[in-house]
Formats: C-alpha cells, structure tokens, sequence
C-alpha cells in the first residue's frame, strides 16, 4: 500500500501524519471500510454528486465546509475537541486525578467494550437506512439523509481511531469486526437491539432520527464527562453533529403531523390516509414502536455495569457538572421493580441506577419533541394528543423486559387485555415484534 497523505485525505487535529503506526493501521483499514461504504452504505447513488458538508476543523468555520462530493470519496475526519489544560477527572472514584490520557490498565477492557458498543451502532444505523434514497419524499429529504448517513461514517472512525491509537492488536479486531457485523443479520447482528430493526420507510427514518439518535445524544454526553480524555474530546465533537440529526427527526415527523392536520381540516369526515397522509394515530403507533425499542438502549434499570462505569470515571451522568455532588456514594434512587407480578419500590444505590438516571433525562428531552407535534395539532384545531409510551411499555431489557403493561399508564395488564390494546392500536412494529 502506498502512504496516504493523511493529512489531505482525513481531516484531522490529531496529527495523524507524526503517528507511523497508527497511520499504518489506519491505511491497512480504509480500504474495507470504503468497500464496506459500497456494499452496505446508500444503494445505488456512489456515483452521484451529493452536496454535504464536511468537517475539516473543529472551530466554527470549519463546519461551513460545504461542496459536491460522491460519497464514497467523502473526507471522514477525525477530532478531538481541543482541550483545556491539565483536565481532572470530574466523578467517581477517582475524582479529581488527573484525566487519562492513555488507557488506565486496570479498566482497559471496560473501556474497550463501551467504545465497541459505540462504535457499533454507528455503521449499524448507515446499514439500517440504506434503501431510503429510493423512496426519499424530496430531495431536501434525500440530502439530510445522506448528510447523517456520512456523518455516522464519521462517527464510526472517531470510534475506530481510539481502537487503533490506544488499544493495540485488539483494538485492530474490533476495529475490523466494526465492519463484519451487519445490522438485523440473525448470524452476525448489531451489538445493540434497535439497530437490527429494519428501516425501510420515512416514517421510521424520522422516528429513528428523533429517537435514536436522541439516545446517541445521551449516551454521548455521558462518555463527554469520561475520564479518558480522548474518549471525552471525540464525543464531543460528535455532540455537535447530533443535534442536525435529531433536528431531520422532530421537524420531519412535524411536517408529517402538519399535512396530516391540514388535510383533516380540509376533509373532517374522510380519513386522511384517502388523501395521502398519514393518520394520526399510525403516527403514534411507530412512536410507540420506536421510542420503546429505545428505552431498551439504557440497559438495565439497575445495573453493576453502569455502577462500575461510573465508579471508575469512564462514563458519567449527561451535564456532570450540574449535579452538586459527584461521587453518588451514600446516594440513593426509589426505583421501581417487579416483584410476584407486582410494581414496588425500592431504594437502590444511585450508582446502580445511572442507566435510569440517564433514560429519565432522555424521556424529558423525548417530551419536547412531543410538545412540539400537539402544538401543530392544536394550531390547526385537530384534537389529538401524542404520548411518549411508558417506560415499562414493550421493554425487552431489564426489569420490566416481557412484561404486559398498558402503553400509556403503564399499568401491569393480563395477556389479553394486551393482546386487545395491541389490537386496538397495532403498532406496525410491535405487532412483528413483541409476539415473537
Ligand atoms: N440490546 O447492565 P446492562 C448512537 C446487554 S446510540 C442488546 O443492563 P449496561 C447512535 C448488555 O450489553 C448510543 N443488548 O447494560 C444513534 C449486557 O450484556 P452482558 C450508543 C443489550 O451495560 C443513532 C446485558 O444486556 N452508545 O450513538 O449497564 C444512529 C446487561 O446490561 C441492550 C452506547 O450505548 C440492548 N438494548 O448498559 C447512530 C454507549 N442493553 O454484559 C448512532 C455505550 C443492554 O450481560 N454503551 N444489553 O453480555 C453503554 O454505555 C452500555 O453498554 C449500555 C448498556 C448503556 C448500552
Ligand atoms: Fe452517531
Ligand atoms: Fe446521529
């Protein structure tokens, strides 16, 4: 292999070029990486020219990078938030130290293992949304599409690059099974449960964009807060690219509820699905389905992996530095568990709970999105009032995983009574999912 010019190829702040071996194991990766592009990525629209933007710095300007690019040749960056000096570790138990900049040994596999579960979920999502150009209601649509698309392409490289500079020879593994996994494969899935679901229709697209790459937001918040610092800075700077991607989520789902209440406004007695939009309630049904699937993507409510995570500063809370207190020691969170069939509360440690303490953060910022569609709704004088499901609706993780629980209130409901609101209100989705 000839040396790339990293420097030309891969925008980056990290001084790629001064880093022979890295550089190696880049190079030795790209090329599948560009092959797993084309099989897997956007079907049939490589050859086309797609006005994106590209990062090429981390300051301001360097996101106004727009240009006409075919997508596999698309320069994916790699950057670091520049840091403030001598940064600490800010929770835990090793509260106040300084930061690592190398991969602390006694953590090194649980390190590795919340990076690969990032990481993962990256090209997952590229795989999942790889029909879309096909059917893309506009070319606005197809374009945001695409943007996100390369921008978790991106992602998956900030991911690559921590394996290859600071986790050696199974670091290099992981990095290439990032590219054998395929998403919804039964021999050889996804890590995580959501990005094996199919996403082959807008309505999904946009549900996933608003509500998985929300959970993207939260979980990257937290490892924003990490005491390795290079895992910090990275996810960071894939903070700011989110919020583009949650944006094509909420407005898109609102333009949707928008021509929907239009057309009920014009036609009050039909059923909107005559005129070609969508009803309401079929909306809802996929927010049922999606928003769930997400509330899976927490992991338990009680759990010593995030209890551990948190202990040894490699994953914080969303916004750290709000709480007043950042050891969680001696601290507590009322919690709800299932005990013979019944809903108690417990008092559990508060670092046990982190995994709730994020997916409740996470739900509040879900609601706003909520808000904003009844605002449409109510604008246009439609009665019809969206939900966020139940936190215990439809869960296949943790305490309440199998369970049959009311989609609105939560409450426990025997098989057929559930088996009756589903039918009532058969979420696509759900109706393939939770009966398996
Ligand atoms: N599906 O103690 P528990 C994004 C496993 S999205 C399947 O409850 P923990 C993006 C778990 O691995 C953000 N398996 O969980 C969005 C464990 O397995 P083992 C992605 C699951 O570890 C859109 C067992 O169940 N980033 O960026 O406390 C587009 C018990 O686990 C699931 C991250 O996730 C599931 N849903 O928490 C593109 C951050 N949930 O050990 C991109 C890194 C749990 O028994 N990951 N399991 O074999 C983490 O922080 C944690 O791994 C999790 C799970 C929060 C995911
Ligand atoms: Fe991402
Ligand atoms: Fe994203």
């Amino acid at each position: 292999m000839t040396g790339i010019d990293y420097s030309q190829k891969i925008p980056n702040n990290v001084d790629l070029k001064s880093d022979k071996r890295l550089q190696r194991a880049l190079e030795r990766w790209q090329p599948d990486y560009i092959e797993w592009w084309k099989e897997m990525g956007p079907t049939d629209f490589n050859e086309n020219d797609v006005y994106l933007r590209t990062a090429v710095s981390v300051d301001k300007d360097g996101w106004a990078n727009f240009g006409y690019v075919k997508m596999p040749e698309y320069r994916w960056g790699i950057f670091l938030t520049p840091n403030e000096k001598d940064p600490k570790i800010q929770f835990g138990d090793h509260m106040g130290q300084d930061a690592w900049q190398q991969v602390p040994g006694e953590y090194r596999n649980w390190l590795r293992r919340l990076i690969v579960t990032q990481g993962d979920t990256e090209p997952a999502s590229v795989e999942q949304q790889r029909l879309l150009g096909h059917t893309a209601p506009s070319l606005y649509d197809m374009r945001n599409l695409f943007q996100v698309n390369v921008e978790e392409g991106r992602h998956l490289w900030a991911m690559v690059y921590l394996l290859h500079r600071h986790f050696g020879k199974d670091g290099r593994e992981e990095a290439d099974q990032m590219l054998q996994r395929r998403s919804g494969n039964p021999d050889h899935p996804r890590i995580l449960s959501t990005f094996n679901e199919p996403i082959d229709e807008w309505l999904s697209f946009f549900c996933f964009t608003m509500f998985t790459d929300r959970d993207g937001k939260f979980q990257l918040l937290s490892l924003a807060e990490s005491g390795f610092d290079p895992l910090a800075r990275t996810t960071r700077f894939m903070l700011t690219e989110e919020a583009h991607h949650m944006f094509v989520g909420q407005t898109g789902l609102q333009r949707i509820v928008r021509r929907t209440c239009q057309v009920m406004q014009e036609h009050p007695d039909a059923d909107p699905a005559e005129y070609g939009a969508m009803p309401l309630d079929l909306i809802q049904r996929y927010i049922n389905f999606w928003a769930s699937s997400c509330y899976d993507l927490f992991g338990a409510e009680v759990s010593s992996n995030s209890a551990n995570f948190f202990a040894s500063g490699l994953k914080g809370r969303a916004y750290e530095d709000k709480y007043d207190e950042h050891t969680a020691l001696d601290q507590f969170k009322t919690l709800e568990r299932l005990q013979d069939g019944k809903i108690v509360s417990e008092e559990v440690p508060m670092r046990n709970a982190m995994n709730e303490v994020l997916r409740e953060a996470y739900m509040a910022d879900n609601q706003k999105g909520v808000d904003s569609w009844n605002k449409e709704c109510a604008k246009h004088g439609i009665d019809f009032e969206f939900y966020l499901p139940h936190s215990r609706f439809n869960r296949k993780v943790g305490e309440f995983a199998g369970g049959r629980f009311h989609v609105k209130t939560g409450e426990p409901m025997d098989e057929a009574s559930y088996e009756a609101m589903l039918e009532a209100c058969p979420p696509k989705r759900i109706a393939t999912t939770s009966r398996v």
